[in-house]
């Protein structure tokens, strides 16, 4: 093995993601994990979903479609509660790596999430996740692990380029028929989102001002399984109730973290000689947990 030049490799890399990050506030991470590990990870969750419900189960409830795949596969929240194959993922030490070269300072660890997005299932709409997170000062920072690969048709992540650095905008009621979530973000006309297509062990890391979603799992054999970390930025003094406890990426808890008010601005487009801007003069209320509940039945 040349030492040398897999730590020239290494840096090359970390050099590479940074200067995606910084200039897009997104980055793609290839290979992060490998296929042995996302096969891993992808069973592993698979086992826990059939074996039961999890009282932090999270499901519509608005859907009263009783074909809704999602009642089958409702996403996961919050697992590294509970799990330790979670937690270690949460904390792993590529991935803080590769944060702390894109944010120049220590991520927080907060939440952790399971899409299995069966075959028919609906996507989540546009959506800004410092809408829900509400760090302060600062933002979030999503790890979104591939665990099969993704493209257009199983529903892959979708990011609206150049929009990492927009205040949050007010949300319109989504399309439920496309979306398990019940609010989007509008697009001025001539913006729109782009494909992430992905292969199992990659990981796409954004920032929670830009907006992303996706659509529907459109096949009828494919499933779209993702393991997502949420995070903060280390001096964030601030965080939406619903995460707390926050992490350090040793696991030691940060004490001296307090819970954001709920709510606050968003701002709607204008159209300002051409340019797309953000006008923020509209107050709203947090969403939070709103967007979904934990399901109703044989819950622990
Ligand atoms: O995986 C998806 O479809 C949506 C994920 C997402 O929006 C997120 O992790 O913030």
């Amino acid at each position: 093995m040349n030492v040398q030049s897999d730590v020239a490799k290494m840096q090359r890399y970390t050099m590479e993601l940074r200067e995606q990050f910084k200039q897009n506030g997104y980055a793609i991470a290839r290979g992060l994990f490998s296929p042995a590990e996302a096969a891993f990870h992808r069973e592993h969750f698979m086992q826990l979903r059939q074996a039961d419900h999890y009282a932090s189960d999270l499901v519509n409830q608005w859907d009263d479609g009783e074909q809704d795949p999602l009642k089958q596969y409702p996403r996961m929240f919050n697992m590294h509660h509970w799990d330790d194959v979670s937690r270690r993922w949460l904390l792993d030490a590529r991935i803080r790596h590769c944060m702390v070269a894109m944010l120049d300072r220590e991520p927080y660890a907060i939440q952790t999430m399971l899409y299995f997005k069966p075959p028919g299932a609906r996507g989540q709409a546009l959506h800004q996740d410092q809408y829900y997170l509400r760090a302060r000062p600062g933002t979030s920072i999503a790890a979104w692990m591939a665990l099969d690969p993704t493209d257009e048709a199983n529903g892959c992540l979708q990011i609206v380029p150049q929009t990492q650095d927009l205040p949050l905008i007010c949300p319109e009621p989504a399309d439920e028929s496309e979306s398990f979530t019940t609010i989007a973000v509008p697009l001025p006309p001539g913006m729109q989102p782009i494909p992430m297509r992905l292969e199992a062990g990659d990981v796409l890391f954004f920032n929670g001002q830009i907006i992303h979603g996706s659509f529907p799992n459109t096949t009828t054999d494919r499933f779209r399984r993702s393991l997502v970390g949420h995070y903060i930025e280390g001096h964030a003094r601030q965080v939406a109730v619903f995460d707390l406890p926050v992490l350090r990426m040793d696991g030691t808890v940060v004490e001296e973290m307090g819970a954001s008010p709920d709510g606050g601005e968003c701002g709607i487009w204008i159209d300002k000689d051409g340019r797309h801007l953000v006008d923020v003069n509209q107050l709203y209320e947090a969403a939070g947990l709103l967007e979904t509940s934990v399901l109703n039945r044989g819950e622990r």
